[in-house]
């Protein structure tokens, strides 16, 4: 069964002091995305940063990646409407106005690391229609049991189309811890013909990256999740991140989707 992989080149915590490496500004992103999707990304999961690297939802720097982005390659954009901890949930939720062919949707508020994740439950629901409204699919991320629930609910009130897609997600503080055991008990509990993919967060990434490709599911892989190849080895950057992930999935005997038969296994529609 072909894997889907994803790179996730920058996400809302790290800095340039934790990994000099770490592309932010939107030329980088989108120089990142492109040795990702080189290395056998067919989805580019994007967060931006403003130009002090704070994360930012500003819709000129969203526009600005986007468009160099697809100058490099036709990688299928994923934008993350987490943003980061301390952007409001209105400026967040705009991002989809952008109308990427993808975007997160975190249906439930937590803790996270030593901040507060907020997403309130009438902004998911409004942030919900409104990506239906503009065919824009959401990847659901999931950190805890109730979280599934709380997408199955969107569901049952029509906000959501399926296929669903899922990110399941270990190891953030504040949400399920990353074991192998989670992994089983989240899987277990998806609905029949759900997508999903596993995001790692920290040093189980690999284990569990390779557990879930080895269950059927997708892969995700970058430096918004591990800023490590091995242990006491930084990753040299995204691409090689990527490479590890492609390599994983084909000594499983899981062929790697093209852009092509990503949309096709993500249920990805005309927009
Ligand atoms: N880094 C993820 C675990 C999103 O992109 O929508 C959390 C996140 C959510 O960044
Ligand atoms: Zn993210």
């Amino acid at each position: 069964m072909t894997a889907v992989i994803t790179v996730a080149p920058t996400g809302p915590i790290a800095t340039k002091a934790d990994h000099p490496g770490l592309p932010t500004q939107p030329e980088e992103i989108a120089a990142a995305v492109a040795e990702g999707y080189a290395a056998g990304a067919a989805v580019a999961h994007i967060h931006l940063r403003d130009e002090q690297d704070r994360p930012t939802a500003d819709l000129d720097v969203a526009r600005r990646t986007m468009d160099l982005i697809r100058e490099r390659c036709p990688v299928l954009i994923q934008l993350s409407t987490g943003v980061g901890l301390d952007v409001p949930f209105a400026e967040r939720e705009a991002l989809v106005e952008l109308r990427p062919r993808m975007a997160t949707l975190n249906p439930c508020s937590m803790s996270f690391g030593t901040g507060e994740f907020r997403n309130p439950p009438d902004g998911v629901r409004r942030l919900a229609a409104r990506m239906r409204e503009l065919g824009v699919k959401p990847e659901l991320e999931i950190y805890d049991t109730g979280h599934l629930d709380a997408c199955l609910r969107l569901l049952d009130e029509q906000l959501l189309v399926e296929p669903l897609q899922f990110s399941i997600v270990l190891g953030v503080r504040g949400g399920m811890a990353a074991t192998a055991q989670n992994l089983m008990t989240m899987v277990d509990r998806l609905p029949e013909g759900a997508v999903w993919q596993v995001i790692a967060i920290g040093r189980a990434n690999l284990r569990l990256t390779a557990i879930g490709l080895a269950l059927g599911g997708n892969a995700r892989a970058g430096l918004e999740d591990t800023l490590y190849l091995r242990k006491g080895e930084p990753a040299p950057g995204n691409a090689p991140l990527v490479s590890r992930a492609v390599a994983l999935a084909h000594a499983l005997d899981r062929p790697v989707a093209d852009v092509g038969r990503a949309e096709a296994l993500l249920g990805l529609g005309e927009q």
